[in-house]
């Protein structure tokens, strides 16, 4: 049986082999990993942890919040506002920036996180999980404002979303491909169970929210329904669909065995580019996905490549193997 590799004994392996990861940053993740042990533990009470159903609140995004919400943003806030390692934080559920107290030092990084997506399944017992992303302060000004958080996904540092599921599994990148760390509960730490993981380029299932489909735009009906067509239409094969309403499982599926996720633009509210928020969902999962050899767009665009303008900025997302992300890519470039 081959030594159990912690996350820690990970972080130092890699900070030693590639510099990619800085002292600080190592910090930084394994403060994460903890609250999101925090988290996990948290979701697993339940009923019994008296968390479940709502918190009668409204967040940013004018979205009733839940109980667990509100629990796990403020335990990644009071894991990390003391480390010295950030300069401040951002998150779905918070209107602006949480710049870190002055009774604290400040870092040099930047985190932002969606604390608990897929909220809708909290009181169903379906997978949920944290999303997060690493940025690095701009140089220059001192103290920091919201501006220094708007940059694009592909200037990311380090970013991960950890999965409360029948397992709880952290999945990481800064940059040099994607990890997989699962919680050993007796242990209370996480183990590496996957490296190198690689998306295949094909695949066969697709995930998307059908109901939505009269209001989608030409190019991604047009997808679906040649999918749907199977073997008797122009892909000349059948395929599986599967729709979990959680990005982090759902995005963890891809990750584990391919697939394409999309959550497009439709024209439910057409000044909205998306439902999905670029800057703690899209960019995050877009990286991770990129360092396992897939592939992210907006439709017409690389995610990654997007100049935000503003914190909380949705987009379309369409993200998973290669060739089915280009082939829905190239139908709206015929547009
Ligand atoms: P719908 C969860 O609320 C979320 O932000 C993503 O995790 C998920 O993919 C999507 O929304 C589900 O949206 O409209 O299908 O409920």
């Amino acid at each position: 049986m081959p030594p159990k590799i912690s996350l820690t004994r990970y972080l130092v392996e890699q900070q030693r082999v590639d510099g990619l990861i800085p002292e600080q940053l190592r910090l930084l993740l394994e403060v994460v990993a903890r609250a999101c042990k925090s988290i996990s533990q948290a979701v697993n009470k339940g009923a019994l942890g008296g968390v479940l159903g709502t918190a009668n609140t409204e967040n940013v995004q004018g979205e009733i919040q839940k109980k667990l919400d509100i629990i796990a943003n403020e335990v990644l806030i009071e894991a990390n506002e003391w480390g010295g390692h950030l300069a401040a934080m951002a998150s779905e559920e918070m209107d602006t920036i949480y710049v870190v107290p002055n009774r604290y030092p400040q870092g040099e990084y930047l985190l932002l996180f969606d604390p608990l997506d897929g909220s809708s399944n909290i009181d169903v017992n379906v997978s949920i999980g944290t999303i997060f992303s690493v940025l690095k302060k701009p140089e220059g000004d001192a103290g920091v404002q919201e501006k220094d958080f708007l940059q694009a996904g592909a200037r990311q540092v380090a970013a991960g979303y950890c999965v409360y599921g029948p397992q709880t599994t952290l999945v990481l990148t800064v940059g040099d491909g994607v990890a997989m760390f699962t919680l050993d509960r007796e242990q209370g730490s996480f183990v590496l169970t996957q490296e190198d993981v690689r998306i295949p380029e094909d695949t066969k299932e697709f995930a998307i929210n059908m109901s939505n489909m009269r209001h989608w735009d030409a190019p991604v009906k047009r997808y679906v329904e040649e999918c749907l067509q199977g073997t008797e239409g122009p892909r000349g094969k059948d395929f599986n669909m599967r729709w979990i309403a959680s990005m982090v499982a759902d995005v963890h599926r891809i990750l584990t065995r391919g697939g394409i996720f999309m959550y497009p633009w439709d024209k439910r509210e057409p000044d909205k580019p998306g439902k999905l928020r670029l800057m703690y969902e899209a960019n995050p999962m877009s990286w991770l996905i990129e360092q396992a050899g897939g592939a992210a767009t907006n439709g017409r665009q690389r995610i990654l490549d997007i100049q935000p303008g503003k914190l909380h900025e949705r987009v379309s997302v369409i993200l998973g193997s290669k060739n089915e992300v280009k082939r829905v890519t190239s139908y709206h470039a015929k547009l």
